[in-house]
């Protein structure tokens, strides 16, 4: 069986500690794919929550001086029950203390994924400027990927056009996607949180694992532009939801555009 059908079955849940913009929107698209949610931040229930949860995810868009301790926190449980952590580090290359922050994180906890586009790689990795919270289009996501593995020595997602995936020094790229994702907020956050609904339990997912996690978020974009008013903004948000709740293991496998290099 493989994974997605294996989620749906297992219900995993899904610690998700996010930014403002995106948490309904993220809770949305959880529960659609097969997931159980729940936007818990407060330090002192957090190791209740970890004795039994899949996965967490850590997403610093909206990260204040009073939330570091909670996410310092949650790692150090998640950590001690053995369950993976996805680090999204939005917009770290536009703020010492947003980098910083991530950094410190990284140096104290093991973070099993880091999913970000390509200016918060190169902004972790090497000290790449950015501005805001979106990607500088001219870099290479698979070169950004293995210079982060390289550094971390832990699972790369970079994401972009071409989506690249770094496990065990491999590379996979997923050319699947649209650029309507980057027109709704939250394109990126809720990928971070499907990465963590497919790697609960495991804190340390397979190249596969983490491909079959992408193939299946892009391929249900791209369903989304392709259904009703889909190439409205609008109607692409509500119709990727829906998409998630619709896409079945068989559509992953015809439709991927995979390239293992
Ligand atoms: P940003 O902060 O720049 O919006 P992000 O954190 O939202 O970045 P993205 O890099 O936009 O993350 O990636 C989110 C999703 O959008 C990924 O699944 C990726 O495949 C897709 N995507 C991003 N840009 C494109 C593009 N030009 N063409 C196709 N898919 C894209
Ligand atoms: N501001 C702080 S977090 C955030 C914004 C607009 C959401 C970013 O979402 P994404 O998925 O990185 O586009
Ligand atoms: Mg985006
Ligand atoms: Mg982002």
């Amino acid at each position: 069986m493989t994974k997605l059908t294996q989620l749906r079955k297992d219900n995993p849940l899904i610690i998700c500690i996010t930014n403002d913009v995106v948490k309904n929107f993220t809770a949305n698209g959880l529960l659609a794919l097969g997931a159980s949610p729940a936007m818990a931040t407060e330090r002192q229930e957090m190791d209740e929550f970890l004795a039994y949860a899949g996965a967490l995810l850590i997403n610093i868009g909206s990260i204040e001086e009073g939330d570091k301790e909670n996410m310092l926190q949650a790692a150090a449980f998640a950590n001690k029950h053995h369950v993976p952590i996805v680090l999204d580090p939005v917009a770290c290359g536009a703020s010492k203390f947003r980098k910083d922050f991530c950094l410190k994180l990284l140096n104290e906890h093991h973070i099993s994924v880091i999913r970000g586009n390509a200016s918060e790689l190169a902004a972790l990795t090497e000290d790449a400027a950015m501005k805001g919270t979106d990607a500088d289009q001219s870099l290479s996501t698979e070169s950004v990927a293995r210079r982060a593995y390289d550094k971390f020595n832990t699972a790369i997602i970079v994401t972009g056009a071409v989506d690249a995936i770094c496990q065990d020094g491999q590379i996979a790229l997923v050319e699947n996607g649209t650029p309507l994702l980057t027109k709704v907020t939250g394109g990126g956050c809720l990928l971070g949180a499907v990465v963590a609904s497919f790697i609960y339990n495991e804190t340390k997912p397979s190249l596969a694992l983490l491909t079959e996690a992408i193939a299946t978020y892009t391929i249900a974009a791209e369903r989304a532009e392709h259904s009703a008013n889909g190439t409205l903004p609008g109607h692409f948000a509500v119709n990727l939801i829906d998409q998630l709740y619709l896409i079945q293991q068989d559509d992953i496998a015809k439709e991927s555009r995979v390239k293992e290099v």
